[in-house]
């Protein structure tokens, strides 16, 4: 109940928190409600029938704040049910329901608190966020406004940031649905709705909602099976019609988020034919409680869809979805080429037979001829059995042999992809891309991972949101995968969740820098890149940053090495090549430092580059694990250490114990340590020789060989 405090009635919120399995995501929600301003709380954490460790963080937060009590279900009953119980405990004089995957401003409740008055709710918005963002917000001005439209209020059909009264709750015997997984908010909100005479919203006010990334392992009601939201959202639909079809206002709402509904995601499901079997009958009953007066305004193939819903006719209904989506792609493939390309390979290539001896290749999205596919494919060349090549290329490239060289997203590139029964490539392919029967898919990756990988990540700060999810799509087309080390064929396992074949050889790339004449081979490198024979050379190859980008896959880099003063300190003795990451986009800057600093960004292979240079400096990028092999000094530049480290991504080793060279801060730092290399070198030998035992022993200078062996039999 509400208490007094300085005179004023402080009236008591009750926050209903289900919780199933949110262990990772459970500190950070308890943590902002245990820290809101406002200090009249109620929180009732539902335990919807969670594990052990997520449990065990649940009883460790109800010790810790004796405003916490706890309501465990042995059982999973659904969100639906864990909120009811909530309900059925609160004794606040309002209710406000978080989910345990989310989290608040600081503010929030005091916010909605102070400005409800007499309303029987009051409600926030809700931001969607992918990552971490400071829940922290600075002072706004803050407006309660009345939307005469009511209906938009409930769109979004949640119950997420809405202060309501438990009296006008219980008087109206508002309940969540327990039949459902999904949308079990709606029949909350649709009496809700027809009982507030008006509906204020309080302007920002947030609440954060948190887009899990990784619908995998541990997926979020939303996340669940199209076809799982689908039969739930009919269903509820059902419900509701049947209760409140008599209330003019609920019921056009509900056709109007039926009709929305359908085009947003039946459609969608019904692409897969089989799903048109297999929802017929269900959709048929809903749309059959649609009104013809909501129908107006859809458009004339939705309409002729609904109505064939509505009379139960199966076959002219499938035909018509047919047509709908042979419509939507064909609209689709005016507006790009890559659609019609796609629309041929589904429709035509891929049901063309499949060249058994065919091997398309493909490094670095297309961008370099390089890496392990590229040295597998030149000992392909040499054996001479009778297999035919294809290369995948941005721009067309100068490489030894007769490969077909294909531009990617091109039509022959569908075609060859389609056709061809073994791809060999060092990175994912495309999403829209299938595997058909028969095609092997060499995986070879490219690197031994410093940094977290996939399923190993908690958030994902790149460009893409979908990044686990789509990972674990393309990587479930491989047959098999490279390893250079235990410690890698280790982290792949769990990172990747791969199960299929793991060659743990070595890396193919690598055997060049075990080569015997690998000093003759360098001599060429540098004369052909015209470098100086009588200087040394330094190599600077960093990685990305996952937050600093353009778009996807354009990213930016800031050089933080002082060009112009390393070459007045070394360029005696030196020269330096920088060579970026292929996803920087940022072209590097070597004004003042010409005939010292050569950028070698767009070269080919990096193998070429370690091969000729007497020392590598680098950061977090795979690099190292590969450079390692030539035992060369390795300068670690980690200028942003704890930010890499502790937001972007996480590391697999410790690097201030376990890598073989200095961690260095500064640009002057790099210089002196390259002035002074030798005496790096010695207090770094037992570190290198621990690291190279650990990570370069499998490399002997026969991984391709092998590979090939067990690959194409
Ligand atoms: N690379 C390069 N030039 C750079 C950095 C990297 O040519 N400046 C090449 C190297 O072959 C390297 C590979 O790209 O091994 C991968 O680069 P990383 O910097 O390690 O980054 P990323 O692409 O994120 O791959 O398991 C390894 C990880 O997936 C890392």
């Amino acid at each position: 109940m509400a208490v007094e405090g300085g005179g004023i009635i402080i009236k008591k919120v009750s926050v209903i928190i289900p919780i199933y399995n949110t262990k990772e995501f459970l500190p950070e929600c308890l943590n902002s409600v245990i820290n809101q301003t406002y200090p009249n709380l109620e929180i009732l954490l539902i335990n919807d029938g969670s594990d052990k460790p997520c449990r065990k963080v649940i009883m460790e937060y109800a010790k810790k704040d004796d405003r916490i009590s706890v309501i465990h279900s042995t059982e999973r009953k659904g969100v639906g049910a864990a909120r009811n119980a909530g309900m059925d405990t609160a004794t606040g004089d309002y209710v406000y329901f978080l989910d345990s995957d989310d989290y608040l401003p600081l503010t929030t409740i005091q916010l909605l608190t102070e400005s409800i008055g007499q309303y029987s709710m009051l409600s926030g918005s809700v931001k969607k966020i992918t990552f971490k963002v400071e829940a922290d917000l600075p002072e706004r001005t803050h407006k309660v406004l009345e939307n005469r439209n009511k209906d938009r209020l409930f769109r979004n059909n949640s119950v997420l940031n809405r202060l309501i009264s438990l009296h006008f709750i219980h008087s109206h015997n508002l309940r969540f649905n327990e039949e459902v997984e999904c949308y079990s908010d709606i029949s909350f909100l649709i009496p809700a709705m027809i009982y507030l005479d008006r509906c204020p919203y309080l302007t920002d006010c947030l609440y954060y909602k948190r887009v899990r990334n990784d619908p995998i392992t541990n997926p979020a009601l939303s996340q669940l099976e199209r076809d799982k939201k689908v039969g739930d959202f009919l269903r509820i639909y059902n419900d509701m019609k049947d209760c409140y079809g008599n209330h003019a206002a609920a019921s056009n709402f509900l056709d109007q988020q039926f009709l929305n509904y359908y085009r947003r995601s039946i459609i969608m499901l019904l692409a897969d034919r089989k799903q048109v079997e297999q929802t017929f009958n269900k959709a048929s009953i809903s749309a059959k409680k649609v009104n013809p007066r909501s129908m107006k305004k859809l458009n004339i193939l939705v309409k002729a869809e609904v109505d064939q819903l509505k009379k139960e006719r199966k076959a002219i209904f499938s035909g018509l979805i047919k047509l709908h989506h042979f419509l939507y792609n064909a609209a689709g493939a005016i507006r790009s080429k890559r659609k019609i390309f796609l629309i041929l390979y589904r429709s035509l290539f891929i049901r063309l037979p499949l060249k058994e001896k065919t091997v398309v290749f493909e490094s670095f999205l297309g961008k370099n001829y390089s890496d392990s596919p590229k040295y597998i494919y030149e000992e392909m060349l040499k054996s001479k059995k009778g297999y035919k090549f294809v290369w995948i290329f941005n721009e067309k490239r100068k490489i030894p042999g007769n490969a077909r060289q294909v531009k990617r997203f091109s039509l022959a590139y569908y075609y060859y992809l389609a056709t061809s029964k073994y791809w060999v490539s060092n990175s994912r392919l495309p999403m829209h891309l299938d595997k058909r029967p028969g095609n092997i898919y060499l995986q070879t990756w490219h690197g031994t991972p410093l940094k977290r990988l996939v399923f190993d990540m908690n958030d994902v700060y790149s460009a893409n949101p979908d990044y686990k999810k789509h990972f674990y799509k393309q990587s479930r087309r491989w047959d098999y995968l490279i390893a250079a080390n235990q410690y890698s064929s280790e982290i792949f396992r769990s990172a990747f969740k791969y199960e299929k074949e793991m060659l743990e050889f070595g890396y193919p790339r690598n055997d060049i820098l075990h080569d015997a004449d690998r000093e003759e081979k360098a001599q060429q490198v540098k004369l052909q890149l015209g470098l100086p024979l009588d200087k040394k050379v330094i190599l600077y190859a960093p990685t990305w940053r996952d937050d600093d980008y353009y778009q996807s896959g354009k990213y930016k880099f800031q050089l933080r090495l002082d060009l112009e003063e390393m070459k007045q300190r070394l360029g005696d003795e030196y020269v330096i090549l920088l060579r970026m990451h292929y996803f920087i986009a940022d072209n590097i800057d070597t004004a003042g430092a010409e005939g010292f600093a050569y950028n070698f960004s767009k070269h080919n292979d990096i193998a070429e580059l370690y091969l000729i240079s007497d020392l590598l400096i680098t950061d977090y990028s795979s690099v190292f694990f590969d450079y390692a092999n030539l035992q060369r000094p390795i300068l670690f530049y980690t200028y942003d250490l704890e930010k890499y480290r502790d937001t972007l991504r996480g590391f697999y080793i410790d690097m201030e114990k376990e890598v073989p060279g200095p961690l260095l801060r500064d640009s002057s730092e790099v210089i002196s340590s390259i002035e002074n290399i030798d005496i790096v070198k010695k207090q770094y030998k037992e570190n290198y020789g621990r690291f190279y035992d650990k990570y370069c022993s499998w490399e002997n200078g026969n991984a391709t060989q092998r590979v090939i062996e067990r690959v194409f039999k």
